[in-house]
Order: structure tokens, then sequence, then C-alpha cells
């Protein structure tokens, strides 16, 4: 019986909307599992929504309607989407479903039986964006340590796990399965924070109601966490198909971001080992999708929705970008610079003109018939050895989750069919009849590289690999072929190819930047004020009304919690330079203690790049980042000015060490 394979991705919260972050973990784990399937697996693909908590419950409450009907709304977005995106998951749960309640129930009881449980009170931060509790000592500026949301200050009776007992039997499993929590940086952290001290965890609500009622105690809701986590087992038939249960747990990999990995490889395992059921195989987690420096995010702003560009450009190109452009387990930026370049040069010119300059060849010389080799041609055998590296090379990096370098290596095989064709000049050989011969065994070289290509990119492009095994005359389905057995050679000579539309149509970059970036400049032009501020997004604070009260400089008064929301930190500069075509502009690089950042300020006509460098400034380091002339600036400079508008930037009475807060 063939091996099997369970695969998890999250379950997304329905507080919003899908984003490019989502569409990217399901999109990879459709990756996985397609490339599982085509290595003879009995894979099963796992997603779904969260759909209680308090976050849920908000976003319900903001939109006037009740959590239910904000469920039902967003999850047929998360549908949508992944049908558009062709997933090909076997199941998708909702935590609002009665198998899942039915499941979480039955994780609890037998929990609850091995002593695990006690009622006691809860008092500390709440910080509803990540549905998590902090610690006092974490919380920093009244905000969560982890991703900087508002926490809340909350006191009330909750039911507690025993997770200190599991502080023990955590370690010994992290050390016996070095496998379990994959990248190595991700297993460092988890590892580290286990041996930090594990405290009992709260796992119910009374001061909530959207969530699945406590046996025994229906005043308490469980924590949306506990809830969540269960939904890998529940969708199984936990506690009521225990053949499909036995079938599939534990599973094989758990696919997240790094944002949920101590939730996955702390707190789950503990559960389960509580339960006495098996531990999933591993916990992998991926990089952010960053755009201008700051995680994609609902809250945050700053969101790129996948919808516009796969109407655009088509659906395997943003599969395709995905996979390539990040490094897996690394953070990633995005932009449509980036995008549009890749699928230019990767997809329209390496792979789709390499395909129509083939196929038209075939028409044009062998009368569209795949051609036959002649025994005498030897030319072929260095691209027969790099297809056999380009498959062994591709399995191995797929299987190590190295999913860009695996992809690398195939456009590294393409770039030898380009060069193989312009070596090999077909076009002079069909001029001549003494070397007649050549022609068809260079074709078919070729298409036979064309279909080994097709195989190895339709884990990740499955609709362009049809196209492609289509246009070369190939039937069956080439998205259940088998990644173990490609061997050279299978394309049968005298079949008719079918030359069709180019398979990646060029997209013209300059022409669908000119919108966007027409109204990018004519918002940051107008903020190039002294200090280079940028100008205020869409969602930022309204404007104070003329009836507030009136401070010392004429201004609206604010109260000390709205100044503290503006993060203002020592910061030393370590380059300087001009803003080519803007005479204001200085480009600054500044260590603000956590890193280097560029900032943009607007002082160039009093002070010399090169008399900067070194000086302490004030910066406000929390500020939306924004592109002036061209430069993503992450921040603003303070300076005073005077009656002209000239700048006198503000810096510390003593040296002080980048970083510290400024109040
Ligand atoms: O955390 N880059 O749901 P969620 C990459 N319901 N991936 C991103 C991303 C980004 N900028 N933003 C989001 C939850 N993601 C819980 C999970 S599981 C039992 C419960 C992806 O809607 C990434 O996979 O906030 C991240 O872990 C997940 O979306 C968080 O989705």
């Amino acid at each position: 019986m063939a091996r099997k394979f369970y695969l998890t991705t999250p379950i997304y919260y329905v507080n919003d909307v899908p984003h490019i972050g989502h569409a990217y973990t399901t999109v990879l784990a459709d990756v996985i599992a397609r490339f599982h399937r085509m290595l003879g697996k009995d894979v099963f693909l796992l997603t779904g929504t969260d759909e209680h908590g308090q976050s849920v419950e908000r976003a319900a409450q903001a939109k006037g309607l009740k959590p239910m009907e904000l469920a039902n709304q967003v999850v047929e977005r998360f549908r949508g989407l992944w049908r558009t995106l062709g997933i090909s998951h076997n199941d998708f749960i909702r935590t609002t479903e009665e198998r899942h309640r039915r499941g979480v129930e039955r994780l609890y009881q037998k929990i609850l039986a091995k002593g695990d449980i006690y009622k006691d009170a809860y008092k500390g931060w709440y910080c509803t964006s990540c549905e998590s509790f902090y610690p006092e000592n974490q919380i920093v500026d009244g905000r969560c340590p982890d991703q900087g949301h508002k926490v809340d200050w909350t006191e009330e009776e909750s039911y507690f796990f025993r997770l200190s007992k599991y502080q023990e039997p955590l370690l010994k499993h992290f050390a016996d399965h070095r496998e379990f929590v994959f990248p190595e940086s991700r297993r460092n952290e988890v590892v580290s924070f286990v041996q930090s001290g594990l405290k009992d965890l709260s796992i119910s609500r009374s001061s909530l109601t959207w969530g699945i009622p406590l046996p025994g105690d229906p005043k308490h809701v469980f924590y949306v966490w506990f809830d969540a986590l269960s939904n890998y087992i529940t969708a199984l038939g936990y506690g009521s198909d225990r053949k499909n249960y036995a079938r599939y747990w534990p599973a094989d990999m758990h696919l997240v971001g790094k944002d949920i990995i101590r939730f996955h490889a702390v707190y789950w395992p503990a559960f389960l080992l509580s339960a006495d059921e098996p531990l999933p195989r591993r916990v992998v987690a991926h990089g952010w999708w960053l755009r201008d420096a700051l995680k994609i995010s609902k809250s945050r702003g700053g969101t790129v929705d996948p919808v516009p560009l796969i109407e655009a450009f088509g659906v395997d190109p943003v599969r395709y970008f995905l996979l390539r452009e990040m490094v897996f387990g690394q953070d990633a930026n995005y932009s449509d610079e980036a995008f549009i370049d890749r699928v230019n040069t990767d997809l329209a010119n390496d792979l789709g003109n390499l395909t129509s300059r083939a196929l038209k060849m075939i028409e044009d010389y062998c009368g569209g018939k795949v051609p036959k080799t002649d025994p005498r041609f030897r030319g072929d055998e260095p691209l027969k050895k790099a297809a056999q590296d380009a498959v062994a090379g591709f399995v191995k990096d797929f299987e190590e989750l190295d999913f860009s370098s695996g992809l690398a290596r195939v456009w590294g095989f393409v770039g030898l069919l380009n060069r193989f064709i312009v070596q090999n000049e077909p076009w002079k050989l069909a001029q001549d009849p003494g070397r007649r011969w050549a022609l068809g065994s260079v074709l078919y070289t070729v298409a036979e590289g064309l279909r080994i290509v097709a195989v190895l990119v339709a884990p990740v492009m499955p609709q362009s690999a049809s196209g492609l095994w289509k246009r070369l005359g190939l039937s069956g389905d080439v998205t259940t072929a088998s990644l173990a057995h490609i061997h050279w050679g299978e394309l049968k000579p005298g079949r008719p190819i079918a030359r069709g539309e180019s398979l990646f149509p060029r997209i013209d970059k300059a022409e669908y930047l000119k919108d966007a970036r027409a109204g990018k400049e004519a918002r940051t032009d107008a903020a190039e004020a002294t200090t280079g501020a940028p100008a205020p997004g869409p969602d930022a604070p309204p404007a104070p009304e003329a009836a507030a009260p009136v401070g010392a400089a004429g201004t609206a008064e604010i109260a000390i919690d709205e100044f503290g929301r503006v993060d203002l930190r020592t910061a030393r500069i370590v380059a300087a330079e001009r803003v080519q075509g803007a005479d204001k502009l200085l480009k600054l690089t500044v260590d603000i203690g956590t890193g280097t950042r560029t900032i943009v300020a607007g002082i160039a006509a009093r002070y010399a790049p090169e008399s900067l460098v070194g000086k302490t400034i004030v910066v406000v380091a929390n500020l939306r980042p924004a592109k002036l002339r061209g430069v993503v600036s992450q921040g603003m400079l303070l300076a005073a000015s005077d009656a002209s508008g000239q700048p006198y930037i503000l810096t510390t009475e003593e040296p002080v060490p980048p970083g510290w807060k400024v109040k």
C-alpha cells in the first residue's frame, strides 16, 4: 500500500479576507501535496477556517454582523480563492462544524481524565490579534512582544492546562527528534522558549461566548487556540471515525508561518502528550512576505490582494513567483516590479520562448510531428545527463523544502535547452540536405527536454504543465505522472504536436506600473516637507477637530496615550547621500539599535551628507513607510525649523547608544 502523507495548513481566521500571505502558505502546501502524490504517496491535504474567538467576534461587531454571519461570508472568500488557485485539498474544516465540536470535547475529556486540568483565575494581558496571553514582563509599551499589537488587561475565571508538567517531556522529544521543528533557527527558538520555563496555560474564557462551550461548565468557552489546533485531528474524525484517524494520524507535516510556531511546536504536542495521542512528525515554519520591510498583515495594512494579480496575469505565474522568490524559511519582499521581472524572465523569455521556438520549428521542418532521432547523432548526450541531474536535484530539493533552489535547477536545464538550439542552429540544418539527418535529432532532443520540464513543473504550475504536455502532443494527465520514473526517450516520434498560443505572454511592465506609480508619487511628492515625512495614508488618524482644546503652540491638545503611540528612538547615522533628482532630500542609513534602516529627510539644503555621519539623532520609528522619489523611507527624523523652513536636527546632549526610547 502507498505510504500516507498527511499535510496541513493553518486554519485561517475569518476576521478578514485572505491576502497573499495566506495564499502563499496554501499554495506551498498544495505544491508539497502534489509533489508527494507524484511520488506515489497517499496524500491527505487539509485546510480550513478558524471561526471562533475574540478577534472574530470583534470584527463581526464592527460590521454589525453576528459572528456566524461574518464567518459564512468570509469562508466563501477563502474557498473561492483556493478554487481559483487550484488548491487540491482533500478536506476543508470549519471550527463551527459539529464534527469539530465533538472532537474538541473528546480531546478535552481525555486531558481532563489525565488530571491535567484545574480551575483558577486568570489575571494578565491578552492580545486579541494574536489570541494570546502574555506575562507582564513581556509587554512592551502596552503592546504584545510578538507582533506589536495592543494588549488588554484581563481578569477572569479560567480552566488551566498543566503545561508546566510537559516541559521536560517536550525537551526530550525535541532532543530525540531533531527534525520535529524545521528550520533549525525555529527549532532553536522553540527549544529556548521551553527551556526558559513553561507556565500552565489558560484554556478557557469566561468573558466570551463565541466559542465551543466547555463540557461540564458552559459558562466557559474553549480558548480559541485549544479549539483551533484540534482541527488537525477532528477533521480526520477523531473520536468518531477510528479508521480514518488511524489511516492518517500522526500528521507528517504541519505547515505554518513563523508567527504561530509556538502554538504548534509547544502547546499542541503538550495537549497530545497529555491525551496519549501520537505527536505530529514535523512542524515546518516559513518566513513572512513583507512589503516595504513590514509584514503583510490584515491589521497593519500594506496588504497585497492576490486576486487582481491572478486576474491580470493568471494563476500559474502567481504560484511560480511565490515558490521561486521566497527562500524557504526566510522572509521575502513583495513588489510588483519583482513579480513582473520574475515572470517575464523565467516564464515568458526562458520557458515560453523555448517552447514556441521549438514547436514552430517542428511545424516548419518536420510537418508538425515529433521527429525521429538518428543513431548517428551524439550531440544529445550532455543533455540526457543534465536532465537526469535536474530530476534528481529537483526531487532532493523539494523533499528538503528548498523549492526555490529546485526550481532554479529546472531553469538551469531550460537554459541548456535554449543554448543547445543556438549551438546546433536547426534553421541551418534545414537548409543543408547533407546534414538534414541531424535536424530531427536536435528538435527531438529539445521536445523531449520540454516533456521532462513539464513533469517537473507540474506540482507548481499544474495548468501550464498540462498546456505544455498537450502542445507536445502527449495524452494523459501530466499532474499524475510519476516523478520517480522519469526516463529520457519516452516521447514517441510521429505524434502531432499542437503549437497553440504562447504559454506565458510577456507582461508590459511600464504599462502595468504606470497607474500605480502615478497614484503613489502624487501622494508622496506632496509630503516632501522639511523632515521628509510621508503623507498620511488613507487610514491615518483623522486631523484634530476644530472644537478640540488648543495647546501652547496653537494646535489641538492630545492625550498622553496619543503621544505614546509615537515610537521615538535615538538613532546613529551610519551613511548619508543625496537623492538623485531631489535638491532637498538626503538618504540616510541609520542604526536604530535593532538594525539599520533607510530614512529620507528633506535637510539637504542645510547639511552636507558627510557632516552627518556619526551623529545621534531622534527618529519616529513606527511611522508607516513611504516612497520618496523612488526611495522607501522607513521613518522620519526630528528637526526644528525656523520661519523660513530651514531644518535644525535634534540630537542628544550627551552621547547615547542607538535604540533608546525618547519620551
Ligand atoms: O494565525 N507572510 O490565522 P491567520 C507569510 N487562526 N504568511 C503569512 C503572512 C505573511 N505576511 N500573513 C499570514 C491564525 N500568513 C490562526 C491559525 S492554526 C491551528 C490557527 C499565513 O488568519 C501564515 O501561514 O492569522 C500564518 O501562520 C497564517 O497565515 C496566519 O493566519
